[in-house]
Formats: structure tokens, C-alpha cells, sequence
């Protein structure tokens, strides 16, 4: 399972205080214990906390990398704004690999979003990946048939600018269950997934923002654990996610070796915190 941290957001507080009093320590002690939690990639947003986001982002990568022990987690830049993103990559240290989170299809004041993020991953390396959103000019779709045409879509464009499909990871997009009528978005994205799972072979990768899901609900935690179970037996391969929240991990470990993806053995869970140090 590829995990994002989500925790390095201006939408949390601490974050937010953070970048406005430019207090490295929170970020950084955020960095290493989300890297210790066995993070893959470490999300990087800018939320709301300042008008400046490509400073912002410079700033918040720049920090990050200069935490102690040096942080060589790979990072994901999370921004809607292809400027914001090439802010960040200006100065990043992309050689263990970048990912580019997160753009849609396309945008009625930008038509050609998505060929720009695949543009900067190109320059970014061969390692460089981008989080593509199944969301285009008419914003977020609903149902199953228009995620998965969108996708669709996704995989053509990245196949005709000869961008590998491993390097895309397909994002059907998780809103919050709290919503009138939103319960049946969940069963929408798990049928989404067993078909965007099949537009490519290789496949491209599928992941979802997971404590979406669980956004001003009750029993937060147990809902999102639900809910990646679930997903991963639908084909999801990674999730941005509270890789600090134990009980969650201990599911992604369960779900790998129920999924064949991890050998069994009594001590599976020691096993996998290990393997994925
Ligand atoms: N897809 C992609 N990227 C994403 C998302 C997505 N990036 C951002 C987000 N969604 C995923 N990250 C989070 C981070 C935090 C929360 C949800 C998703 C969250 N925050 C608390 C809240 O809103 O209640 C903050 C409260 C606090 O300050 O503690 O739930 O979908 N590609």
C-alpha cells in the first residue's frame, strides 16, 4: 500500500499557525514522525493559511527537507495550482521521487491542466507521479459511469503524451458521508474503482483522500479503517491518510496479507511496520 501522510495541511490548525508564525519544528516533527509511521510520500498543502501560497509551499518544502536526519521522503505536492506546484518544485530535492497532487481532467478556466502536470512531472524525473482527480469543467461528479469516463479520459490523454500509467494514480474523488444523500457515494466509488482498475495493463494506480469520508462524522477513525478495507479489496493501492492514526495501519497490514500482498505469519504486523520502515 503506497501512503500518503495528510498531516503536513493548512486546513489543521497546528499546520496553519505553523506557516503563519514560520515555526519549522511543528513541521518538521510532523516530517519524521509520519515518515517513522511508515509514510511512503508526505502530502504537502498550503490550505488557507497564508495569501501567498507558492511562497507558502517553497517555505513548507524547504523545511521539510531540512529536518533533522534530513528527510528524504518523497513528497507530495497537494495544490489545484499548477503555479503553486512549480513553486514547490523549484526547490525540491525530487530524486527519490515527486508526486503531483492533484489535478483534474481539465477546468473551465484552465482546459489544459492536466497536460501541464504532466509536463512538470516530466521535467520533475522519471519517478515523478501524478494524482489525477476524476473531476472536470463540470466539477464533481456523482455517479459511478461519469467517474469512470473521466478517468477514462485520464489514462487516453496520459497514453497520447506517452506518460506511463504506472506513474498516474486515479482519484474518484471522496466526499464526506455527512451530507444529505451522500451515503451512496461510497458504494458509486468501490464500482468506479472495479472498472478504472481494468482501463489500463498495467493499471494505473487508484487512491482516494480517506479522512474525507469521515469529515464532521462520529467514530472518525473506525469509518475511515471501514472504509480502506473495503477499498482495497476494490483495487485501491493508496490512500492519503492519517498514517499516524495505529489502528488504520494495523488494517492496511491486515488487508495486504488478506490480499495475498503479504506473506502470513503470526507476527504479520510486526512484519509489515518493519518492511515498510
Ligand atoms: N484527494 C487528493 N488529495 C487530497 C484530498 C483528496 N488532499 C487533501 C485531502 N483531500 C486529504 N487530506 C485530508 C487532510 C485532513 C482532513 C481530511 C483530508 C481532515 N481534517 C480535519 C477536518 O477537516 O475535520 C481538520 C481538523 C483539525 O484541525 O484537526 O479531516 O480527496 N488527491
Amino acid at each position: 500500500m503506497i501512503l500518503i501522510a495528510e498531516r503536513i495541511n493548512g486546513m489543521f490548525k497546528d499546520v496553519k499557525q505553523a506557516i503563519q508564525e514560520k515555526n519549522r519544528k511543528v513541521i518538521q516533527d510532523l516530517a519524521n514522525k509520519q515518515t517513522d509511521a511508515g509514510a511512503s510520500y508526505l502530502d504537502v498543502n498550503v490550505g488557507t493559511a497564508a495569501a501567498d501560497q507558492e511562497g507558502t509551499m517553497q517555505w513548507l518544502v524547504e523545511t521539510i527537507q531540512s529536518a533533522k536526519g534530513g528527510c528524504s521522503t518523497p513528497l507530495s505536492l497537494d495544490s489545484q495550482k499548477p503555479n503553486v506546484i512549480a513553486a514547490g518544485l523549484k526547490v525540491i530535492n525530487a530524486e527519490n521521487g515527486v508526486l503531483l497532487n492533484s489535478t483534474p481532467l481539465n477546468k473551465k478556466t484552465d482546459e489544459e491542466i492536466l497536460d501541464k502536470y504532466i509536463e512538470m512531472a516530466n521535467q520533475a524525473g522519471p519517478k515523478a507521479c501524478i494524482i489525477a482527480l476524476t473531476m472536470d469543467k463540470n466539477g464533481v461528479p456523482q455517479d459511478t459511469d461519469t467517474r469512470v469516463a473521466i478517468a477514462a479520459d485520464i489514462v487516453t490523454k496520459a497514453m497520447e503524451k506517452g506518460f506511463d500509467a504506472q506513474r498516474l494514480f486515479i482519484d474518484p474523488i471522496v466526499l464526506p458521508l455527512k451530507v444529505p444523500n451522500a451515503q451512496v457515494q461510497p458504494g458509486n466509488i468501490l464500482a468506479a474503482m472495479d472498472q478504472i482498475r481494468f482501463l489500463s495493463d498495467p493499471p494505473p494506480h487508484i487512491t482516494v483522500g480517506l479522512s474525507n469520508i469521515s469529515q464532521g462524522a462520529a467514530e472518525r477513525s473506525l469509518i475511515n479503517r471501514v472504509f480502506l478495507a473495503m477499498a482495497m479489496s476494490h483495487g485501491l493501492d493508496s490512500a492519503i491518510a492519517d498514517v499516524l492514526d495505529e489502528d488504520l495501519m494495523n488494517v492496511v497490514a491486515a488487508s495486504d496479507m488478506l490480499m495475498n500482498k503479504q506473506i502470513y505469519s503470526d507476527s504479520f504486523l510486526k512484519v509489515y511496520k518493519t518492511v515498510n520502515k
